[in-house]
Formats: structure tokens, C-alpha cells, sequence
């Protein structure tokens, strides 16, 4: 049987199948991003809170980004509906049922307790509500789920040591699940360097590290995570390409980037998906991976941002299995685990 007209045109097409159901590790995702309009409206509405928009429909009319400041102001107003545990519960099962219909089998999840404890909500409400979702998740599921708490790098790094000190019994508590710290919200002006110190204080710990850099802003940032914070992953790091001795750093040392296409193209990082640079990296030999970052604000889940950048830069097969492979290799996940999910991956790569 010959293809039609139209497969035969597209080189993606057949791909797209494979990768859709394809076994994926999402590695770069926050919480608060995944409140889809209709859930900010239905836990304000249970929560008394009144937004400042009349619909649905008003509130996704105005996600219309120019950078990321834009985006980041309408992100923290949005999280403001999230009061009680059940509300971190019901966004974070909803996360994971809409991750799970895109193949992905662990996650590891940003939160920014910043965001919630200057409005009063504790640290222990937000993680007994995503642990409870998550804890089912794997019972139920079998899937895989580490949290990752984010310090927002707008703020000083006191407030950062102070949400820090205030989180050490929850990783006590959660050892399994709260696993590292992150750095993210607006990133020009508040280099890595800021936060040297509690980023110290997390690798004594054992922590794993992970920062936001060369999002918007420059490489010497994401030199910065690597000398300063000693990071083992770097988020997005899109700029990279244009420093190529970090881009042979990034492939010598095998760090991995989590980059988010979409979320780069709502934001203007790049003017079109097919300026991404993801494929300049991929073709260095530095490991990139392919994450949904905030997907209710920037119009996809994990496989609309693989089949985005796919399509945009016109990856093939084999470079579609390197960068899911790529997500089980960087997992923050022992390494029983990560052969398993690899034989997974490899199974389905094979028969599909
Ligand atoms: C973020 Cl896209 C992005 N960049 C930096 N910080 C963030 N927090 C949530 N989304
Ligand atoms: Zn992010």
C-alpha cells in the first residue's frame, strides 16, 4: 500500500505517530503554569476570590505575550486562586492526567512557595495537596513524579534563605518526592550569582540543582549556573549558541538543557519556531530535552511542543528518540529506574 499524497509530503507524519505515544520524562514544568483557565475559575469561584477578568474567554484573551515579564504578571494572578491543599491537590492530578495522554511517565515539577507564603499559604498545605495527587498518581498509575522548589530570583536572596530554612522539614518529610531547588521568574538582572548562597546550602544537603539561564537572558548566565551554583541541569539555556565554547562545555560535560519551544516562541525569545536553536545544540552534541514549561499559558502540553519544534526544524526520527532518551538520561532518578524507562522507550521505538 502506497502512502497518500499528503504523508508523502510530510516527513513528520509518520514520526508524529511514534513520538505521540512514546514513553516521556517532562523535566521542566511548573505547577502554576498548568492552571488551565476554566480550573482559575472554578477555585476562585470556591475560593471567594474575584478575578479581575469577566470570562474564561477574557482571561485567555489576555495571554498575549511580548516577553517574559508580560507572561510572569499574569502567572503570579492567576496562581493566586491556589489556597488550599485541595486546590494544590486538583491542579496537580489534573497535570498529571493531561501529561499522562501525552505518554509522559515522571515528571519533575517546579512550585514557587514564594508565590504562595507572602499570601499566607504554608509551605506544609502546598505539599501535602501535590503529594497526596502525586502519591496516587504513582500507586494508581505508576507514574513517576519528583517537586522541585524554585526560588524566585526577582526577590533577594534572603527571602530565598528564608523560604529555604522554613522548607528543610519538608524535605525531611518528602524525601522521596522534594528532591531539588530551582531558580526562575524574571531572569535579566538577577544572575545566578545572587544566589550563591543558598544554592551552597542546598548541595550540602544533597539536594539536586537546577537554575533557569539563557532564557532572555545572556550565556555568561548559564556559565554562572555551572561555576557558581554548581547546577546539574540547566532550564531552557537557549542562548547557549551563542558562546560556542559553552556550547562545547554543555556537550563535554553532558549537561543537559530542558528546553520548552513554545513557551520560546510565546515570549518572543525567538521570532518564529524556526530561528529555535534547539537543533544547533542537538547537532553539538549537547543533551537537550523537550518540556511544556507553563502549557495553559503557552497553547500546548509536551508532544504540541515536540511536534511544534519537529516540524519547525525538520527533525527526524532518530533525533526525535536522542531527545526523549535525553529526558530519561537527565532524570533525577536512580539509575534502576531510568534502565527501565529506557527499556520502555526502546520497546515502543522498536514495535511502533
Ligand atoms: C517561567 Cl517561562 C518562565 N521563565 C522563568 N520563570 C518562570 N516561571 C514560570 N515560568
Ligand atoms: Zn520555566
Amino acid at each position: 500500500m502506497s502512502p497518500t499524497p499528503s504523508n508523502a509530503t510530510s516527513p513528520s507524519a509518520a514520526v508524529t505517530q511514534k513520538f505521540t505515544r512514546a514513553p516521556k520524562a517532562e523535566l521542566h514544568v511548573h505547577i502554576e503554569g498548568t492552571l488551565e483557565p476554566e480550573l482559575i475559575f472554578a477555585l476562585a469561584q470556591r475560593n471567594g476570590v474575584t478575578l479581575p477578568y469577566a470570562s474564561v474567554e477574557a482571561l485567555r484573551d489576555a495571554y498575549a505575550f511580548t516577553d517574559l515579564q508580560s507572561f510572569l504578571d499574569i502567572y503570579y494572578a492567576g496562581a493566586s486562586v491556589l489556597q488550599t491543599a485541595e486546590d494544590f491537590h486538583d491542579v496537580t492530578a489534573a497535570y498529571v492526567e493531561r501529561a499522562r495522554a501525552d505518554g509522559v511517565v515522571h515528571a519533575e515539577i517546579f512550585f514557587d512557595p514564594q508565590t504562595h507564603t507572602v499570601r499566607g499559604i504554608s509551605l506544609d498545605t502546598m505539599l501535602a495537596g501535590m503529594e497526596r495527587a502525586l502519591a496516587q498518581a504513582e500507586q494508581r498509575d505508576g507514574f513517576s513524579s519528583r517537586l522541585i522548589l524554585s526560588f524566585l530570583r526577582h526577590l533577594s536572596e534572603d527571602d530565598a534563605l528564608e523560604t529555604y530554612q522554613a522548607a528543610l522539614p519538608l524535605f525531611d518529610r518528602y524525601p522521596h518526592r522534594l528532591t531539588g531547588v530551582g531558580l526562575d521568574s524574571s531572569e535579566l538582572g538577577h544572575p545566578p550569582s545572587k544566589f550563591a548562597r543558598v544554592f551552597a546550602l542546598a548541595r550540602e544537603r544533597g539536594l539536586k540543582l537546577v537554575a533557569h539561564a539563557g532564557e532572555e537572558g545572556p550565556p555568561a548566565y548559564i556559565h554562572e549556573a555551572l561555576d557558581i551554583l554548581q547546577v546539574h541541569r540547566i532550564d531552557h539555556g537557549v542562548r547557549s549558541t551563542e558562546d560556542p565554547a559553552l556550547i562545547t562545555r554543555l556537550a563535554r560535560d553532558q549537561i543537559a538543557l530542558t528546553v520548552c519551544p513554545l513557551s520560546n516562541t510565546k515570549l518572543k525569545v525567538f521570532g518564529d519556531m524556526r530561528e529555535h536553536t534547539l537543533k544547533q545544540m542537538l547537532d553539538a552534541g549537547v543533551a537537550v530535552t523537550v518540556n511544556s514549561d507553563d502549557p495553559a499559558y503557552f497553547g500546548g502540553y509536551v508532544n504540541a511542543n515536540y511536534a511544534a519544534v519537529a516540524q519547525a526544524l525538520n527533525l527526524n526520527d532518530d533525533e526525535l528518540y536522542r531527545i526523549i532518551r535525553n529526558g530519561f538520561e537527565a532524570s533525577f532518578i536512580d539509575e534502576t529506574q531510568r534502565a527501565t524507562l529506557i527499556a520502555r522507550l526502546d520497546a515502543h521505538w522498536q514495535v511502533a
